[in-house]
């Protein structure tokens, strides 16, 4: 079986290209560079310096024997993104020419992931708008027609569903009205304009498959924590990149690095914020139990990827108590919440579509935390406290 990965050098995309590697997959990994241009662009200060994707494949292959081809380009323009599925590479400084055949999966994560980058400024709304549908655009077409029977798994994001006052159900709800019945997408409403456009390219893609019969699964996914993967455990040169800053760290990656660096934890506003919560050790397994598990043509499958809720006031709790435990006195600290978000509401997403196909949870615990603690403090003296936060506002 062969797997494109698009978005591979990202946070999420590395460790998926060594799962399905480690798994026998045939693993083709794409990125343009993306998120590690804009950490340095925005000068936001990643834990540890990044190995090219070139050099954790080839790392990769001397511990394991399992070959993965690295793609470097921007699917954002078409013709790159249609060569994918054709082997004529349209750049003629690409070392390796040779085609690996059509994949049966494209796991798609290329998108700029940020909401507080979308809300920086017109430039970055604008970058994040266009790449965001650009891309998945460009890719449904391009599977339309190159690749028409190939499985998109498409990572998508709890924060499109909001946090409405009734329970969110997985991606479908049915409508009783004026006596009639019908199912829907369930109703979205985020509250940032990256979740916005991860709105605009579930339309895109429920389009396709209405009109085209495409197979795609979307995977709704809340915000990811932690470090190692079970692959990444054999060399710490093959660990995906960690960020801490207000921009591209999420909050409990957040929180531990301000444990250990004594920043007083940064809870936005009253801190009663729910979401749904996941390892990246469950993310990798999510996904590829969701490619393994393929719909039928014309069908769009929607999973919540998440496995527990926390409000930000019991994560911050969790971090104190996990981070005390390694010797850390931590305060927390209410700041004026930048973002325009419920502080206070109701929760009950509905998650058991990824259970039922058999994914083992990592639960979040105190042991957990202390885990991510001892990894994070190895790199103690790069933490910079001017990157935590910079207040960026919407
Ligand atoms: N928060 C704080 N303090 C912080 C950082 C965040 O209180 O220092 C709060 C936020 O206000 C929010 C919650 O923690 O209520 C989660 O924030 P986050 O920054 O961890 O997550 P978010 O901005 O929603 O985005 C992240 C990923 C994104 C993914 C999303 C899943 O960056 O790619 O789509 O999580 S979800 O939130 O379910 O939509």
């Amino acid at each position: 079986m062969h797997v494109l990965i698009l978005g591979a050098d990202g946070y999420l995309g590395w460790p998926t290209a060594m799962y399905f590697s480690q798994k026998g997959w045939n693993v083709t990994a794409v990125d343009n560079y993306f998120r590690r241009n804009a950490c340095t662009e925005l000068d936001v200060g990643m834990l540890y310096p990044l190995p090219s994707l070139q050099e954790r494949a080839q790392l990769w292959y001397e511990l394991t024997g399992h070959e993965i081809k690295v793609i470097i380009g921007d699917i954002a323009e078409p013709e790159i993104c249609r060569s994918l599925f054709t082997g004529t590479r349209p750049y003629n400084w690409a070392k390796d020419t040779s085609f690996t055949g059509l994949p049966e999966v494209i796991v798609h994560y290329a998108e700029q992931p940020s909401a507080p980058y979308s809300l920086l400024n017109y430039h970055y709304a604008d970058v994040t708008v266009t790449n965001n549908l650009r891309v998945t655009n460009n890719l449904m077409f391009a599977v339309r027609d190159l690749c028409p029977t190939a499985h998109l798994v498409k990572l998508g994001t709890m924060g499109e569903y909001g946090t409405p006052n009734i329970d969110i159900e997985e991606g479908w709800i049915d409508i009783e009205h004026k006596g009639r019945k019908d199912t829907f997408l369930f109703p979205r409403q985020a509250s940032s304009l990256y979740h916005t456009t991860k709105i605009m390219d579930t339309d895109l893609l429920w389009f396709g498959t209405r009109t085209w019969n495409l197979r795609v699964t979307d995977l709704m996914q809340g915000p990811v924590y932690g470090i190692d993967t079970y692959e990444s455990e054999q060399n710490e040169r093959l660990r995906t990149l960690f960020n801490y800053d207000e921009i591209f760290g999420t909050v409990i990656n957040r929180f531990i690095t301000q444990a250990i660096a004594g920043y007083p934890l940064t809870v936005y506003g009253k801190g009663g914020q729910q979401r749904g919560y996941i390892n990246i050790k469950d993310t990798l397994q999510c996904v590829y139990k969701a490619a393994e598990n393929p719909p039928d043509a014309g069908r769009l499958k929607i999973y919540n990827q998440i496995m527990e809720t926390y409000s930000v006031n019991e994560l911050a709790e969790l971090t104190q108590k996990a981070a005390r435990k390694a010797g850390y006195k931590v305060t927390i600290n209410h700041i004026d919440n930048p973002r325009k978000e419920a502080e206070d509401h109701y929760y009950n997403p509905q998650h058991q579509g990824l259970l039922d196909l058999g994914v083992l949870p990592h639960y979040l615990t105190e042991e957990s935390m202390l885990e991510m603690i001892r990894t994070v403090e190895k790199f103690r003296k790069n933490i910079r406290k001017d990157v935590i936060f910079r207040g960026i506002k919407w």
